[in-house]
């Protein structure tokens, strides 16, 4: 060290570089630093996505002191913690959120003011992380930000897909799939962890053949987990928890002799093999397809999160019989449920517990959370697979069901049908392992997701397992965080919200209930006009740049958006829309209120019924568009790519929404809870967590129709398409519309096999049974409408009854019933 050496000189050598003094202090100056030192660019140069990266990084820079503490705050306590494993966590965008979250957006605001930069622009540069398919991906996420918010001792656990669910586009009114390539630029909101791999020991080694992934047995290999982790910034910014995604790599980069002896792509086949475990998301909603690498990819979620939690548990906790008490984990599905052998074999091979005490153990430590009743969704794997990939696992399995077929038989001696229903092996030909049986089994419970649905999953999809378990049986019904859907998604409404009864809703949606008075008030009644019509005025002026397309903010906003599914009836909709267009055509100079039909949603690339939907929608809204009869009195508007962001532009918008599933088949729904916010009135069927939506706001204020659950049952022995058909006038005219080719007229035929499911094939989702009283709920909604203020009293009672819809509810409840865990705040 020169003692001579001064700060001075230090300057002067800088400054030689072009680059000293460096003047930028304060936090403002994270920004310009990021801006001038990250890429390295002439500033007057940098793209706006650079500038999008710099002022994410100059967020997380705010942050990242908080999100250690957070860390450092939970080993020193050692509270037990909650482990949420899902194959999806549907995040949207991350910027806007973490502003709001950490409280800054004052000062965001103010600093982009100063700095000319069009926040609005910038932000529209963070693309979506679009890493699930639709209400259970995005369930994941709202319970992070509620888990956090709650400061719950949490974490997620997930997988790193390079590319998640497909980007969506229209030709022809046909959907076309196109890669989601999320990762292409760097993500400034992950911190990858390469000290904290985990390495999983194979007894078998995967290949690319033909492009489809293949297990080799026999051939022992290993796989690398690398976690990448991201903040959950928590409401207030108190605690920052962490999702942990992991992606996957060869332990050994490449055989280094192979690659010597110069052949160069078999040395890296094991390298591709490996990372392509991770690639992509399976865009399958409510459907297992059951494919080999989908098997591998859990598999590969449950042994890293597993490894990862245990290797934590064992930092701070010498006892193993502790285990229970210091970590709950959470199922999202079934397809985490190879955390039952997992955690099973981990307790006896490498903890060497006695079967009884490790088996003790996995049961508390466990829990699983079922999402649909549909029959295709349900997961049951190949035996073999298991016989070829993890034979200990298959060990493990047949020694559980051992054990239960044996408790099972001395409880219903006898009863051999009931002993086959609960097993977790499907005999047959080819033996399958049933992934929900061996997750109930292996847990100390299990909840469906809204009040009809459990008690539907209990008393018929798994009645023989609830009976023999009924204490594991339990109800918690969805919600979503009001601070992205409510509080960053519609500004002007969360404003008056919170200039009639304060801010504390924010976290405590009950609050709400506070508003109740103001629905007689008129003042606020004209204060919610005003942010319904400020938020319509926004959302066609965003559809105009992005689209080039008009709407007219004066007419209503009726909108049905969410995965293409036969149960989801996006195919009644597009009836009732025939049905009011047959009759315009009918009678020109009908009186009408102005009506526009809002439809989004993505169809499994594969489910050719589902897109053919979506082009039935897309060439009504061609030939109404087309008519000069019905012009700016009806339009259809089919917008692509639907996804978080596009719902947190339309949901604030919409005056009327569609949740119109044949009752038993919408497990719980989650985006009717976002509308219901949003001040838009429901039209819908006795369903899933609508049903609970309407009590808490009184039927009255719903607009409810169709056969209830127990109806739908009941009428499937005699129930006959044809009738309505044949009895129907405006039901024959609407089918009669499609079946002629009058939609397709260059295409003729296209719409053949919708005539065969509405019609030939018996109808199965029902749709004609509730046309009419699906219209006859719209005429209702309609005639409310035309009385603006009492339009306005039922939506203010609507936001006002849907406290109990916060994920925050949900989640207190998870954390009281299901997992024992209590607040652990950070100083
Ligand atoms: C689903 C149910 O279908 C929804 O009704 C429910 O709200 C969500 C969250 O519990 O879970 N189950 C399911 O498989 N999906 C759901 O949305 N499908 C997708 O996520 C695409």
């Amino acid at each position: 060290v020169d003692e001579q050496w001064t700060k001075a000189d230090g300057a002067k050598l800088l400054k030689q570089y072009g680059c000293g003094p460096i003047p930028f202090m304060g936090a403002d100056g994270l920004y310009d630093r990021h801006l001038l030192f990250d890429n390295i660019k002439d500033l007057a140069a940098i793209p706006g996505r650079e500038r999008y990266e710099a002022f994410a990084r100059s967020v997380r820079d705010v942050l990242s002191q908080r999100w250690l503490l957070t860390g450092k705050t939970y080993e020193r306590e050692n509270p037990k913690r909650v482990y949420y494993l899902s194959m999806e966590f549907l995040l949207g965008r991350s910027s806007a959120s973490n502003v709001i979250n950490l409280l800054l957006d004052p000062f965001v605001a103010q600093t982009a003011k100063q700095k000319d930069i069009d926040l609005l622009c910038l932000l529209e540069q963070e693309p979506d992380a679009g890493l699930g398919n639709g209400g259970l991906g995005r369930l994941a996420a709202c319970f992070l930000d509620s888990m956090a918010t709650l400061q719950l001792p949490a974490m997620g656990y997930g997988l790193r897909y390079e590319f998640g669910i497909f980007k969506q586009s229209i030709e022809d009114g046909w959907q076309h799939e196109q890669g989601d390539n999320w990762l292409r630029h760097p993500d400034p909101w992950e911190v990858a962890r390469p000290d904290e791999a985990v390495e999983l020991k194979l007894n078998c080694s995967f290949e690319l053949q033909g492009g489809s992934f293949r297990a080799v047995p026999g051939r022992p290999s290993t796989l690398l987990g690398i976690p990448y982790d991201r903040p959950v910034v928590g409401y207030g910014g108190k605690t920052i928890n962490t999702l942990r995604l992991w992606a996957a790599t060869a332990s050994n980069s490449f055989d280094f002799q192979e690659f010597s002896s110069g052949d160069f792509a078999s040395a890296l086949a094991d390298t591709l093999a490996a990372g392509s475990l991770t690639r992509v998301l399976y865009p399958d909603d409510s459907t297992s397809k059951g494919q080999g690498l989908r098997f591998v990819q859990e598999y590969f979620l449950v042994a890293c999160s597993l490894a990862d939690l245990v290797r934590r548990f064992r930092k701070t906790n010498a006892d193993w019989s502790e285990l229970a008490d210091k970590v709950a984990i959470q199922l999202n599905d079934t397809h985490p449920a190879m955390a039952v052998p997992e955690l099973l074999r981990i307790l006896l091979d490498e903890a060497h517990l006695e079967w009884d005490q490790a088996w003790d153990l996995t049961r508390k430590a466990l829990a699983y959370t079922n999402h649909t009743l549909l029959p295709e969704a349900l997961e049951k794997w190949p035996l073999y697979w298991f016989e070829t990939m993890l034979p200990r696992h298959l060990e493990i399995i047949l020694e559980i069901n051992r054990r239960l077929l044996d408790d099972a038989r001395d409880r219903f001696p006898g009863d051999e049908k009931r002993i086959e229903r609960v097993s977790i092996v499907e005999e047959g030909a080819a033996r399958k392992i049933r992934m929900a049986n061996l997750a109930i089994v292996g847990s100390h419970a299990t909840n469906g997701v809204a009040a009809i649905h459990s008690e539907l999953l209990r008393t018929t999809t798994v009645k023989e397992l609830a009976e023999l378990f009924p204490e594991r049986f339990n109800n918690k019904t969805n919600g979503v965080t009001p601070r992205r859907w409510l509080l960053l998604a519609n500004p002007a409404l969360a404003h008056a919200i919170t200039g009639a009864i304060g801010n504390v809703w924010v976290t405590d949606l009950d609050k709400l209930n506070n508003l109740k008075p103001f629905a007689e008030n008129a003042s606020f009644r004209a204060a919610f006009r005003d942010a319904k019509h400020e938020a319509k005025s926004q959302f066609a002026n965003w559809l105009k740049t992005t689209s080039g397309q008009v709407i007219d903010p004066n007419s209503i906003f009726d909108v049905h958006v969410k995965r293409i599914h036969e149960y989801k009836r996006q195919l009644l909709n597009a009836l009732r829309v025939a049905v009011l267009y047959n009759r315009l055509r009918e009678n020109p100079d009908l009186q009408m209120i102005p009506r526009t039909f809002f439809f989004a949603g993505k169809a499994a690339p594969a489910y050719r019924l589902a897109k053919l939907i979506i082009k039935l929608i897309n060439n009504l809204a061609g030939t109404i568009d087309g008519d000069p009869v019905v012009r700016g009195r009806l339009k259809i508007v089919f917008l692509p790519e639907y996804c978080v962001s596009l719902a947190e532009h339309l949901i604030p918008a919409s005056d009327v929404s569609n949740q119109i599933s044949t009752a038993g088949y919408e497990a719980s729904g989650t985006s009717n809870m976002k509308f219901m916010m949003n001040g838009a009135l429901t039209i819908g069927t006795r369903d899933g967590a609508t049903i609970e939506m309407a009590e808490a706001a009184g039927e009255e204020n719903f607009f409810m129709f169709g056969l209830t659950a127990d109806q739908v049952v009941s009428s499937r022995g005699w129930y006959n398409p044809y009738w309505h058909y044949e009895n129907e006038p405006e039901t024959r005219a609407a089918l009669d519309l499609i079946f002629s080719d009058y939609l397709s007229r260059n295409e003729p035929g296209t719409f053949a096999p919708l005539r065969d499911t509405l019609l030939t094939h018996g109808d199965f989702y029902m749709h004609l049974a509730d046309l009419k009283s699906y219209l006859d709920a719209d005429r209702r909604l309609v005639e409310l409408y035309a009385q603006p203020d009492d339009w306005a009293r039922k939506a203010i009672l609507n936001i006002a009854s849907s406290g109990r819809f916060s994920s925050d509810r949900t989640i207190n409840e998870y954390a009281i019933d299901i997992w024992n865990v209590k607040p652990c705040p950070v100083p």
